[in-house]
């Protein structure tokens, strides 16, 4: 089955577009798997989409301190396929303070290198926002750099329904120039379309 990770700065959305993203593709109760950086074990949970999003994302950053999986389905070429979606935790610049964000990231990078398909989140709306933890960030650019090694690397413009989102948009449209960028809004499954379409394309 292919992989198909959720990285990006923390508060980007990444948790929101999961679930939202699996629930569009038709997974319905979400049967999310937790892999805890801790200690190495899993555990599983089922939950209804909204509950998922009361318990999963928060507005304060570096919500999600782990790998969550879920397998979503997928029409494709040759029948129906699955696929995993794995969110992970934010991508910070420098080493965090915190031991268990750090923890948290080194598990992230390790899971992006085993990933098919890697889709970057950026937060349309404050990629302009000196010193937040959201703005666009030298993490991007590293992102960037190492997803254009790869066929599967796909920007998502995110918060697209917020105004400043727009002129954020140009901005990162400037930025990674020769990226394919798509502007989404995991809030209201916006491009969402799009996303699919450029998976099923490499499943
Ligand atoms: N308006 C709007 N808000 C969004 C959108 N996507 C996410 N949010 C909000 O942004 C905040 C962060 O969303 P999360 O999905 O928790 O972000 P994350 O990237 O998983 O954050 P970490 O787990 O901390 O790394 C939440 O308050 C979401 O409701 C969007 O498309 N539009
Ligand atoms: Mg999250």
């Amino acid at each position: 089955m292919k992989r198909c990770i959720i990285i990006g700065k923390p508060n980007a959305g990444k948790t929101l577009f999961a679930l939202s993203f699996a629930a569009y593709l038709g997974a319905n109760p979400l049967h999310l798997m937790f892999r805890h950086p801790q200690n190495n074990t899993t555990s599983w949970k089922t939950f209804h989409r909204e509950e998922a999003i009361q318990e999963l994302t928060s507005s304060k950053p570096h919500h999600t301190r782990n790998l969550q999986q879920l397998v979503v389905p997928l029409p494709a070429r040759k029948g129906a396929k699955r696929i995993q979606l794995i969110d992970t935790s934010g991508l910070v610049e420098g080493i965090p303070e915190q031991k268990d964000i750090r923890r948290a990231m080194a598990q992230t990078l390790a899971a992006v290198r085993d990933a098919h398909l890697i889709l970057h989140i950026i937060d349309a709306s404050r990629v302009k926002a000196a010193g937040a933890v959201e703005a666009l960030g030298e993490v991007d650019y590293q992102v960037a750099q190492f997803g254009q090694l790869r066929d599967g690397y796909l920007i998502l413009a995110n918060k697209i329904d917020l105004p400043e989102a727009k002129e954020g948009l140009d901005i990162i449209t400037r930025e990674f120039a020769g990226h394919q960028i798509v502007p989404i809004s995991a809030l209201y499954q916006q491009g969402f379309k799009v996303v699919k379409q450029f998976v099923q394309r490499r499943i």
